[in-house]
């Protein structure tokens, strides 16, 4: 057993029955049907053990950290920093320093574009990005670009979806220019997952900053980010059973001193005169204002429950989903899939000939069946695929084949009713 195994050890094998019962939400029903949630890389559901320990901070022991002198702030401090260290072991940080508490993912991502790629990059630096990449993982640096008259680049992707890891070796896309490689772990439209170790590897050969999305990824695979090799690493607690509110970016702390603070404020200062102050130490120096205390603390229940369940073994039951929905959607007739074959991500776009997937959304909800439907905040994958848009299943712990079957139903049922 690998020692990001054993970290995350818990039962061989899940059972989705057992589990949904941890989940409130899952006994609601929509249109009259049971809920069937097949939208969690949009967020998951939380189970009750996160719901009660946020609940248990406003209940027991709210208070502000790191300044109060008083019972209540000791507590909330202890259980805030408790929660940090819990999610450093769960994605192999031997540090706790390296994890800054923030909104989300998308917070993390653009807090190493602006404070880390704006004040460093200059005219005539690349950043190497690939096509896949969500919104959040583009848009900050195309913004960053526009200030510093940096270059985006793009690793292409092969026919199916997968990541043309070759390019890396060719000396164009990553050169002596390429200052930051920033790639997403898992796309959450195509589910390919990227050998971001490798990436990382290469990137660092000709001395870039590494950048991981792993919004897709923590909440349904072991993540390490001592095995990844990566500087800085994004994801969110709402994608993987936790509150919304609360993400993190982990950093590489040598990397995380060298960099300036995005935000000023309380807190991340040590000393504050009139013209100038200095900062406070990692990763403080980044969390400036009162932080989301209840959330991280729900977070650290969040994964309790996961290495509880084990991430070996939810990562082994989502992947069999997927396989499960994968034959199950191809064996419809009209229905495209977009993505690589398995191994890949806990989810599926696709789209049902002849029906707008916004339509087959709206038919699949009356049956109580959440999907989603759009672009992903990935517009410039949709056009790469050509199209404007795709539904997506996507996948949690709770789900079940049962629930794969009811969806192919109801989209053969959406066919009937469209003509198609
Ligand atoms: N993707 C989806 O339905 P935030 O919004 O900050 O929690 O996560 C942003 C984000 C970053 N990277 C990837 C790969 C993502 O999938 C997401 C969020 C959601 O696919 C909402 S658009």
């Amino acid at each position: 057993m690998t020692e990001s195994e054993a970290r995350s050890s818990g039962p061989a094998v899940l059972d989705p029955a057992t589990l949904r019962d941890d989940f409130p939400i899952l006994r609601r029903r929509v249109h009259g049907k049971p809920l069937i949630y097949l939208d969690n890389a949009a967020t998951t559901q939380k189970p009750r053990a996160v719901i009660e320990a946020e609940a248990d901070v406003y209940r027991h022991y709210n208070a502000n950290v790191h300044r109060a002198i008083h019972t209540l702030g000791e507590e909330a401090t202890a259980a805030y920093e408790a929660a940090r260290a819990k999610v450093a072991a769960f994605i192999g940080a031997p540090d706790p320093r390296g994890v800054i508490f923030l909104r989300n993912a998308t917070e993390g991502l653009n807090l190493v574009a602006w404070a880390w790629g704006r004040r460093r990059l200059r005219a005539g630096d690349e950043v190497l990005l690939t096509p896949m990449e969500h919104h959040s993982n583009l848009v900050p640096w195309q913004m960053v670009a526009k200030e510093t008259g940096a270059r985006l680049r793009f690793l292409p992707l092969d026919a199916t979806g997968g990541l043309d890891l070759a390019a890396l070796d060719r000396g164009v896309l990553l050169n002596e220019r390429t200052r930051i490689v920033s790639v997403t772990q898992c796309s959450n439209v195509l589910g390919t997952i990227v050998d971001v170790a490798a990436v990382c590897r290469a990137a660092r050969a000709v001395g870039a900053l590494t950048v991981v999305d792993a919004a897709q990824s923590v909440p349904h695979l072991p993540v390490d980010v001592t095995a990844i090799g990566c500087d800085f690493l994004a994801f969110s607690g709402h994608k993987m059973y936790g509150p919304l509110g609360i993400g993190v970016l982990w950093g590489r702390p040598e990397r995380l001193e060298e960099t300036e603070p995005l935000l000023g404020g309380g807190e991340m200062i040590l000393k504050v005169e009139l013209e100038h102050s200095t900062w406070n130490e990692i990763p403080y120096k980044f969390e400036a204002g009162t932080p989301n205390v209840a959330g991280a603390v729900g977070l650290a229940a969040a994964v309790d429950y996961l290495r509880a369940a084990g991430m070996p073994a939810v990562a082994a039951a989502e992947a069999q989903l997927t396989r499960c929905a994968l034959a199950s959607l191809r064996a419809l007739p009209g229905v495209t899939i977009y993505g690589p074959e398995p191994p890949r991500g806990a989810l599926v776009a696709f789209n049902v000939e002849g029906v707008h997937p916004h339509d087959l959304a709206q038919f699949l909800d009356q049956d109580g069946i959440a999907v989603r439907a759009g672009h992903h905040c990935a517009q410039p994958l949709m056009a790469h695929l050509g199209v404007v848009a795709t539904a997506r299943a996507s996948f949690g712990l709770y789900n079940t084949p049962a629930e794969i079957d009811a969806l192919c139903d109801s989209i053969s049922r959406a066919r009937e009713f469209f003509h198609v």
